[in-house]
């Protein structure tokens, strides 16, 4: 983080700390005209969060001076900006929809990239149509997709979203935990002969996926009661072409995507086909277009007119300002319930970190912790932290002006929860206030309401597959600026290795018939050993 920049908003936060957003609202009663932007679909109201338009201006200075124009157009334009593995981050480009060449090393992805969307998308018509069929002759009604983390979390997040473009003979199943509960309670819900199974990995070697496929096919073939089965019933989406032929599937029904698409940024690559089966061909295109929308007002929209930019300086705000730990996601539409569970990757992943882009230890927090649930279910749970807790959580309340389902006033009753809880939230309720309504003196501190406590809003008319694609690419390039802004490299994420490579050692001392000698600390052998003793009788 720019040192001397970041001096400036300190002395600025400081001062504003003391302050109340009443005042804020009071002193000026354009703020919410002046703190409010819209693109690609989306209203964002950020005129409740804690800041003057002098702190705003510092920190759009910050945003400015860490470079972020130069870092956008890097990431945008194919060079290696994921330092750590020297790759392109190139999500943007497999939904441009301008038109223009995007290069990596010299060579122009774009035709790549049609090719792929246009074979999932004649996949996809022959699935939903029944050319495609399953060994035995019958239409394919149930997708599974085996994979996990960005390979699982973005399709079966936008496969609940998007659900009610869906074709509603189709079924969707997402597998991803080793946990063989989640794979035997899928099959028990579908029929072999009816299903596709698609599994999902960039590297093809991952321990989960290929023990989900491998059971998979298993359970495929006696079911079926025939290995030749399999070639109707699974296709790949890999970057590793020989593995995937080692499994056993035609690379011609392989999709492929490329190592410049980050697991968790893969959504829009072959990683989304289950997805475009589900929704269709035409509506998948309609969720790249608003992905792209959005990619184009980051790239060009003025700071402080620029959306996901807005919502990363007031997250670095409360993070680094204020000493938030975390930060609320609070959709309020049913479809949305998978929601802060991939943002919870997109951003812990890409901004958990403790050592910047030079290999140095930071000397600031980052990346905050991401967590919520849809409302108004939170309301009757959560929400009483937010309200009188002695914690500093910022939210985003996620909204839609039009219901997919609507019933009776159930929208309006929605949205209005929706829009209390923002007001309540900021402006709260004074000891005055208890009094004038005659609240015993016993009781007012109870019943107080602070207030002064931060929300974004984000409004958009229905919850379309563009609308959606805006959406997600607004958290992504959130997520990217705060990144550059702490100088850390968004792209990796080493912190995940170790936990894999001792799970790799002691899966065979938790199997071995003989007691193997363990060299553990106490504490891994005991539990390791209790384990053992169990599972032997
Ligand atoms: C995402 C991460 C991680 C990855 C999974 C699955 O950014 O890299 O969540 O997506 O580990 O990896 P594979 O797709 O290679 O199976």
């Amino acid at each position: 983080m720019n040192k001397s920049a970041w001096e400036f908003v300190e002395r600025e936060v400081e001062a504003t700390k003391k302050r109340h957003m009443r005042e804020f609202f009071e002193s000026d009663p354009t703020r919410a005209d002046r703190f409010t932007v819209s693109a690609a679909g989306w209203t964002l109201d950020y005129s409740k969060n804690r800041f003057t338009p002098a702190l705003l201006h510092i920190l759009l200075a910050l945003a400015e001076e860490s470079g972020l124009r130069e870092a956008t157009e890097a990431m945008f334009s194919g060079l290696p900006y994921n330092n750590t593995e020297k790759r392109a981050v190139l999500h943007t480009a497999l939904r441009n929809r301008s038109g223009g060449a995007i290069r990596v090393n010299g060579e122009d992805v774009m035709p790549q990239i049609e090719a792929v969307l246009e074979k999932m998308g004649s996949f996809t018509n022959d699935v939903r149509t029944g050319i495609w069929r399953g060994h035995t002759g019958k239409t394919i009604r149930n997708i599974v997709n085996i994979g996990i983390g960005g390979s699982d979390l973005g399709p079966a997040m936008a496969c609940e979203a998007l659900h009610p473009f869906s074709k509603k003979s189709m079924r969707t199943f997402f597998v991803s935990n080793i946990d063989g509960t989640h794979l035997a309670e899928t099959l028990a819900q579908i029929k072999a002969d009816q299903t596709l199974f698609i599994v999902a990995s960039k590297t093809f070697t991952t321990q989960e996926t290929m023990t989900n496929a491998n059971s998979a096919r298993e359970w495929l073939i006696k079911e079926l009661g025939d290995d030749a089965a399999v070639a109707k019933h699974f296709v790949a989406v890999s970057t590793n072409s020989e593995k995937v032929a080692e499994f056993g599937i035609d690379p011609a029904n392989m999709f492929v995507f490329w190592d410049w698409v980050g697991g968790r940024y893969s959504l829009t690559s072959a990683i989304g086909l289950p997805l475009m089966i589900y929704i269709g061909h035409k509506n998948f295109l309609r969720m790249l277009r608003g992905f792209h929308a959005m990619d184009r007002h980051f790239r060009t929209a003025p700071l402080n007119r620029n959306m996901p930019v807005l919502m990363a300086v007031l997250g670095v705000l409360y993070n680094n300002g204020y000493g938030a730990e975390s930060h609320a996601v609070l959709p309020y539409d049913q479809y949305l319930s998978r929601l802060p569970a991939y943002l919870q990757q997109l951003d812990m992943e890409s901004n958990g970190k403790s050592i910047n882009r030079n290999g140095e230890r930071v000397g600031f927090q980052t990346g905050p912790i991401i967590w919520g649930e849809p409302g108004t279910n939170g309301q009757h749970a959560f929400y009483q932290l937010l309200h009188q807790g002695t914690k500093l959580i910022p939210a985003d309340f996620i909204g839609f002006c039009k219901s997919q389902n609507p019933l009776g006033d159930h929208h309006d009753k929605l949205m209005a929860n929706f829009f209390a809880q923002t007001e309540a939230l900021a402006f709260g309720k004074s000891a005055e206030q208890c009094r004038a309504e005659g609240v015993p003196e016993e009781l007012v501190p109870h019943k107080v309401f602070e207030g002064n406590r931060p929300t974004n809003t984000l409004l958009a008319d229905a919850l379309t597959p563009d609308v959606f694609g805006a959406l997600i690419a607004l958290y992504e390039h959130k997520v990217f600026t705060q990144g550059v802004i702490w100088n850390i490299n968004s792209f990796d994420q080493w912190g995940v290795e170790l936990g894999k490579v001792l799970a790799g050692r002691i899966l065979p001392e938790l199997t071995a018939a003989e007691e193997p000698e363990l060299t553990h600390d106490s504490s891994t052998n005991g539990l390791i050993r209790r384990y053992r003793a169990a599972r032997a009788k």
